[in-house]
């Protein structure tokens, strides 16, 4: 996954946002993970994506159902484990499409918010939360308590993409002359790579493979009938994995939205300046980046060597290896095949005594590299001594190497990021 993102899937077996047109079979799940082996038809397309620097890492989604949070009754609520916070998070679905907008609630939770549940007898939302790997937040635990104070804050509660703009919906009247300077908002977006890695730097929209975001201009702003929803007249808009809205409603009031454009209404005709444009739609970024080419550097341990000692390893539940200890006499020629059952990608790869600490922060580093999956995950460093390829869910790879001469504990792991504070184990040499 490029990015932290939240799907979305119908009860009623509907799938939304497939960017691939009808399965044969009219009626398969819906798949977001990356394609591959027999799986050649592009996944569905999440509901949004959420930027790093907001939540690296999600929690759960509550429905608002209590009355005491009267205004966002209806709406969701999405919590950040990485970030210990949460957020409102509003959806826009029509066409078969959905997209999801999300708006971060002020105040932050002492761990990493996983939880929440509405308590029926004060009506408050009550979240727990816990630290682990790849938090930001400061306590082992939490047990907190959301609380409306019966406020009647300024907040977007709806929004509907058009191909020439989009409508925000308010909790509360909104003034023409206090919003109509479009220069007092600002639009940005960007593209997250979805390839095999983990985790997507940020490129432009607009020009490929280049780094960074694009402002898009704002033509005019106009408050509709109703007076609590306005449109943003955005003439350039196209289908993006991350636009940023910051609305400004007076003073002091800026309300930022994330949201993913996946689908576009036709244009919206209802305000006073509106002027017909003749623009070419681009199509979905995902589809340019099922596209692309992966080429990854060749494993030296591809080479067979002969009467090498089969020993097989899989990976096990919960990012473990099903044997944590290997025994083998020094000096033994080895044909390892790593099978992977699980449902994530996994890898392995021995290393120099003492050294699992250190290369094991090299590999939580990978993270931000993006050459990193073409390089197996494997980070560059003389304490290798041999590794599989990551291995996709359900394949397996085989490699050959020699047990070290010098006997003693060679640890091993999974490079993946994340995985090898508890994927690891020991090739003990005899
Ligand atoms: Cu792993």
């Amino acid at each position: 996954m490029p990015a932290s993102m939240i799907a979305a899937i119908r009860p009623d077996g509907a799938i939304l946002n497939r960017l691939a047109g009808k399965s044969p079979d009219g009626r398969s799940l819906p798949f977001f993970g990356r394609p591959g082996g027999n799986l050649q038809q592009p996944p569905e397309v999440p509901m949004l994506y959420l930027p790093r620097g907001l939540d690296n890492s999600s929690g759960g989604q509550i429905h608002v159902d209590s009355d005491r949070w009267g205004p966002v009754k209806g709406k969701m609520v999405h919590l950040s484990f990485g970030a210990g916070r949460a957020f409102l998070l509003l959806r826009d679905e029509f066409d078969g499409w959905i997209q999801g907008a999300v708006i971060p609630i002020g105040g932050e939770f002492a761990s990493g918010a996983h939880r929440g549940k509405f308590n029926p007898h004060d009506g408050q939302l009550y979240v727990s939360g816990m630290a682990g790997w790849g938090t930001y937040t400061t306590d082992d635990g939490c047990f907190q308590r959301v609380r409306y104070n019966g406020d009647k804050p300024q907040l977007p509660v709806g929004f509907h993409v058009h191909e020439n703009g989009i409508r925000v919906d308010f909790l509360q009247p909104v003034k023409q002359d206090e919003v109509a300077d479009p220069d007092s908002h600002f639009v940005q977006a960007w593209n997250y790579r979805y390839s095999g890695a983990y985790g997507s730097p940020e490129y432009s929209s607009r020009q490929l493979g280049l780094r960074g975001h694009d402002v898009l201009d704002v033509q005019s702003v106009s408050v509709l009938p109703g007076g609590k929803s306005l449109f943003l007249e955005i003439r350039n808009l196209q289908p993006v994995n991350q636009l940023h809205l910051l609305v400004a409603t007076g003073r002091e009031q800026e309300h930022d939205l994330f949201m993913s454009i996946n689908h576009m209404d036709e244009a919206f005709r209802g305000f006073p300046s509106y002027q017909p444009i003749d623009k070419i739609l681009l199509p979905h970024p995902m589809l340019a980046d099922l596209a692309r080419p992966v080429v990854s550097k060749r494993n030296p341990n591809n080479k067979a060597i002969a009467d090498a000692k089969p020993v097989i390893l899989k990976a096990a539940k919960n990012l473990m290896f099903d044997q944590t200890e290997i025994r083998l006499p020094a000096g033994q020629a080895v044909k390892l095949t790593f099978q992977n059952p699980d449902s994530v990608p996994h890898n392995w790869a021995l290393l120099k005594p003492g050294t699992l600490q250190k290369v094991g922060e090299q590999c939580n580093r990978l993270i931000s590299d993006p050459q990193a999956a073409a390089q197996h995950y494997i980070p560059s460093s003389s304490d290798i001594l041999a590794y599989t390829n990551v291995v996709e869910p359900y394949a397996e790879h085989t490699i050959y190497f020699r047990v070290p001469s010098e006997p003693g504990r060679y640890p091993y792991l999974c490079t993946f990021p994340g995985h090898w504070m508890v994927m690891n184990g020991v090739l003990v040499v005899e």
